[in-house]
């Protein structure tokens, strides 16, 4: 089998696949070409089957065919973040071995000095789809014998930073990401006639493979969109059926005054995920639409877990049901017994959907997963007595802002690392249009250090600014309790308002 002849078998020739943004219509046959020509293109430059190719560029078209022809070429996808600064791209190329790198030209030269130890070849495609990648492809035939791939074999890495600093590089294989696929299409109802507002990034799980891996298995069409812009993505729903978003999405959708139920009449489904979506912005949005959106829950390892239902009640606060592949329990974090139900623990899961393991991680892997298979989430939930799952918290120390994670810690070692600093908590405090918005507690020991204005500057080419604080505190010490641990949870509530309040 191979992940792009699964999910290309629905789509019929002729069948509009992709509309782009200046409104060019590309059917299904010319997604075939299309892929075939970079798939060509990554043999010539001596991409094997098994290799990875790291891409960081801006999200076009072609991005989406190179994802497509890497998978049909046998070889594994490492989308990474466009955000990502040089400093952080070392780590990813050093850690996963790329034998090439995809980046904007306008990056080349720095890829190019970082990848020069490790032998791999760096090629360029630009947020139009040109670049010397799109242009190798150009001059390449228009058909490829897909590479023949066990089910287990790695289509993509995904990483996702660690609680403990290095990120890990989840690996997915070809079952992994056409069974889930295969479920979503069955219980979101997607067929041939469906019209899907691609307006997310197409380096995560969300934009790359439930948003597209749906709409090429059920054979239905995308209007693909470069990013999200709330009035953009308002004028295009009467020419769609489905959207699938970060609840930053809905939050500015509602913002709009012209959202209203006549704007959605033609709309079957509105999807949420990759953020808690406030039980708040559920409500109003059923209010102003008439419609109600339908949460579900994921993650990188695992791509989705549970949804709530297209037909019942889609229950504003809960993610819904498990899949019905996917095991799911809550457990005692510490112990990993068992709990019931409505008790809080921490959730797992088993099914087909599992990731395969972090990249080169073997401990890691194995202190995820407990002995009888089920992957530790780190989210912390209950399931209700009508089987709705709700997710209460996190075990891990994470943040997320817009749908992005960003882990303190990390942020936190960027800043103890300045001058005059004695420690910082970095914490996510409620926001708005963010959902969470990144925070910085600096502690100084009362001595004046740098202002905000510096410590946000001095982070500026050390981490994707989507990590960078909003805001930046300063306290004398840091409150700690009486086993020494900064008190995360005080803090959050002493600033509660700092987002909200005025
Ligand atoms: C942009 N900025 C952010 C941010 N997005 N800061 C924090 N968090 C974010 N998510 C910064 C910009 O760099 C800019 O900084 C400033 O905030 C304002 O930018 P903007 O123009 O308002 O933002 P915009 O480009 O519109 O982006 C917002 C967004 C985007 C919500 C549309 O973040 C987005 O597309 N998020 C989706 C993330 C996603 O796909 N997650 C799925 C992960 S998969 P400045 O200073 O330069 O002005 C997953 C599994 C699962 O989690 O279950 O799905
Ligand atoms: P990522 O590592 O980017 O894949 O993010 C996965 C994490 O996003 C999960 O472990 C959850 O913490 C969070 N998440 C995804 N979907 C939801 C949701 N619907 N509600 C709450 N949290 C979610």
């Amino acid at each position: 089998m191979n992940l792009f002849d699964t999910l290309t078998a629905a789509g019929a020739p002729a069948a509009p696949f992709l509309e782009r943004p200046d409104g060019a219509v590309d059917s299904y046959a010319d997604l075939q070409a299309h892929t075939a020509r970079f798939a060509h293109a990554l043999c010539a430059l001596g991409v094997q089957p098994g290799d990875r190719v790291a891409v960081q560029v801006e999200k076009s078209p072609e991005n989406l065919y190179l994802y497509l022809a890497t998978v049909r070429a046998g070889a594994v996808f490492l989308p990474l973040n466009t955000a990502y600064t040089l400093n952080e791209l070392a780590y990813f190329i050093g850690d996963a071995g790329p034998a090439l790198v995809v980046c904007d030209p306008g990056a080349e030269a720095g890829v190019s000095e970082l990848v020069e130890a490790l032998g791999a070849r760096v090629v360029t495609l630009d947020a139009s789809g040109k670049g010397s990648l799109a242009d190798l492809a150009a001059a390449q035939p228009a058909t490829f014998p897909t590479v023949a791939r066990a089910p287990g074999d790695l289509a993509a890495i995904c990483y996702t930073s660690g609680t403990t600093g290095r990120s890990k590089g989840a690996m997915l294989t070809h079952a992994n990401l056409a069974s889930n696929a295969a479920t979503l299409v069955d219980l979101w109802r997607f067929t041939v006639r469906d019209v899907l507002i691609h307006a997310l990034p197409i380096y995560h799980v969300h934009g790359l493979f439930v948003a597209t891996n749906i709409t090429l298995m059920a054979g239905a069409s995308m209007i693909f969109r470069p990013r999200f812009d709330a009035a953009d993505v308002l004028s295009l729903l009467p020419r769609a059926s489905a959207l699938m978003g970060v609840p930053t999405f809905y939050t500015r959708l509602l913002a709009q005054p012209d959202l209203t139920r006549e704007a959605v009449v033609g709309m079957r489904l509105f999807i949420s995920g990759s953020a808690p979506l406030l039980a708040e912005t559920h409500l109003d949005w059923s209010a102003r639409t008439g419609t109600a959106i339908l949460e579900r829950y994921g993650m990188t390892e695992t791509g989705m877990n549970t949804s709530n239902p297209y037909d019942g009640d889609r229950v504003a606060g809960t993610v819904g049901f498990p899949l019905p592949d996917v095991a799911l329990r809550i457990a005692d974090p510490e112990t990993g017994a068992p709990l019931a139900p409505s008790e809080i623990g921490v959730i797992e899961v088993k099914g087909p959907n599992v990731f395969a393991g972090y990249w080169k991680m073997p401990d890691k892997t194995a202190a995820e997963f407990r002995p009888d298979g089920f992957f530790i989430t780190g989210d912390l939930g209950k399931i209700d007595d009508r089987g709705y799952v709700h997710i209460v918290g996190r075990g891990k120390d994470l943040i997320i802002a817009g749908g992005f994670n960003v882990y303190p810690k990390e942020v936190e070692e960027e800043i103890d690392a300045l001058p005059g600093v004695v420690e910082s908590a970095v914490i996510g405090l409620p926001h708005p249009d963010l959902g969470e918005g990144v925070t910085a507690v600096v502690a100084t020991g009362g001595k004046p250090v740098m202002d905000e204005a510096a410590v946000i500057a001095a982070l500026k080419d050390r981490l994707a600014r989507f990590k960078q604080p909003k805001r930046v505190l300063f306290v004398d010490d840091l409150p700690r309790n009486a086993m020494g641990k900064v008190q995360k949870a005080l803090l959050r509530q002493q600033h509660a308002g700092l987002y909200t309040d005025g």
